[in-house]
């Protein structure tokens, strides 16, 4: 059951900030980082795998793990979660209002799903940079031919575009998401344990500015006491119902 002052909270927001974890991707089939490690990555630890300590002792098994979640990403669409936060932007940027998608995601599903006001936190793994000569690019061809893979202009290590554990995230992001942050009248938490950071800093921040927050997660997580509402549920389903009700309100 969605608040009605929640729904209305949505329709009469100048503008929106949400903010997207692995649950979103959950329904279409992409594993979340801790899923990620099932079957022959199950002996692995995703936290200590997805770090430049990692990646440094052994490039060929980090970029095969990588290569091998592009592949399970490549086999997934987006879900009505995608395309709820997609239909959102559209409805409140045709009514000139704000609206921001903050994603801790790597899978570019929100790309797919048409969503355009898009900050990825943690960069993306179909992004590949060069550390020879720091050449950046999209990357969708698969299998790699080699582990770790090479840069076509200098013979470069190329490693995942991704933010891993101990590592920064973009200063353009962070940048982009404080802009959002700053004139925001609700903030939405979807899909997300809400335990990494700094990503899970934002609907602590939110809170303490008075901005009304709403948490859909299949699953209590530590912002679920602080937040305005917060609802458990599916982010496929909760999700598109949040704004067919803003919408007719
Ligand atoms: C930083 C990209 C500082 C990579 C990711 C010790 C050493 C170093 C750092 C730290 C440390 N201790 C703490 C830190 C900080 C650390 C951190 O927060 N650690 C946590 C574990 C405590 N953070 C960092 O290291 C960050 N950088 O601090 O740098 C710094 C500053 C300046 C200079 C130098 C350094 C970087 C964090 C980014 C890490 N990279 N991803 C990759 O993907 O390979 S994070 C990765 O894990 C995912 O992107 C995701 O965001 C996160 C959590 O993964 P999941 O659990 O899968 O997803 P999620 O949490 O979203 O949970 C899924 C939720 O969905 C669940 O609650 C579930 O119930 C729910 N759900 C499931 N299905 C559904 C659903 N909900 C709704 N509907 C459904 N259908
Ligand atoms: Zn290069």
């Amino acid at each position: 059951m969605i608040p009605p002052e929640a729904v209305r909270a949505v329709r009469d927001a100048p503008s929106v900030v949400v903010l997207t974890g692995a649950g979103v991707s959950a329904e279409s089939g992409v594993p979340t980082f801790r899923d990620a490690a099932r079957g022959l990555w199950a002996k692995y630890d995703p936290t200590r795998l997805a770090t430049p300590e990692a990646f440094e002792a052994d490039p060929e098994l980090v970029s095969r793990w990588y290569d091998w979640r592009r592949e399970r990403v490549a086999a997934c669409a987006p879900n009505p979660g995608h395309h709820a936060s997609a239909e959102m932007e559209r409805w409140l940027t045709s009514m000139r209002r704000g609206f921001t998608l903050l994603t801790q995601n790597v899978d570019r599903l929100h790309h797919a799903a048409g969503s355009r006001a898009i900050v990825e936190l943690h960069g993306s793994i179909w992004i590949w940079r060069c550390l020879g000569c720091g050449t950046e690019r999209e990357d969708r061809s698969m299998p790699f031919a080699e582990y770790p893979p090479r840069c076509a202009d200098c013979g470069g290590i190329r490693r995942p575009g991704v933010v891993w554990f101990g590592e920064a995230l973009p200063h353009a992001a962070l940048d982009a998401a404080e802009r959002a942050m700053r004139g925001c009248g609700i903030f939405l938490s979807v899909g997300t344990s809400s335990l990494v950071y700094p990503a899970a800093g934002y609907a602590r921040q939110a809170h303490a500015r008075g901005i009304p927050t709403l948490e859909i997660n299949a699953e209590p997580t530590p912002i679920s006491p602080m937040v305005t509402w917060s609802i458990q549920g599916k982010s496929g389903e909760v999700l598109p119902e949040l704004l067919r009700l803003a919408m007719e309100a």
